[in-house]
């Protein structure tokens, strides 16, 4: 029992401390990380709180535009295949950059 608490509490002050390190080093980026996890900061265009249908439908055109590469109104296979490696091949770069960074 008191193994198991030991490890909680060095459990949850490792999270605390790391958090707090994480916040120090680079506080932009965990605004940006926030609004990117969080989806109603990221839909809510007039900061109310909440997500207006016009709000939930405008981003949705604008992705809907994004994958609609040639325009022509609808979303082909091919452009949905596209859009998948392209997100891939960006997450790959990120990743490298930040492989490189370290470094
Ligand atoms: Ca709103
Ligand atoms: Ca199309």
């Amino acid at each position: 029992m008191h193994k198991s608490l030991l490890l909680l509490s060095t459990g949850l002050l490792a999270t605390a401390l790391s958090a707090t390190a994480f916040a120090g080093d680079k506080p932009e980026r965990c605004d940006a990380h926030a609004k990117k996890k969080n989806p109603v900061e990221r839909l809510d265009a007039d900061k109310d709180g909440n997500v207006s249908h016009d709000e939930f439908m405008a981003n949705a055109e604008e992705r809907f535009s994004k994958l609609d590469a040639n325009s022509d109104g609808v979303i082909q296979k091919e452009e949905f295949v596209k859009a998948k490696k392209d997100y891939k091949d960006k997450k790959k770069d990120k990743m490298k950059a930040k492989e490189s960074a370290k470094q």
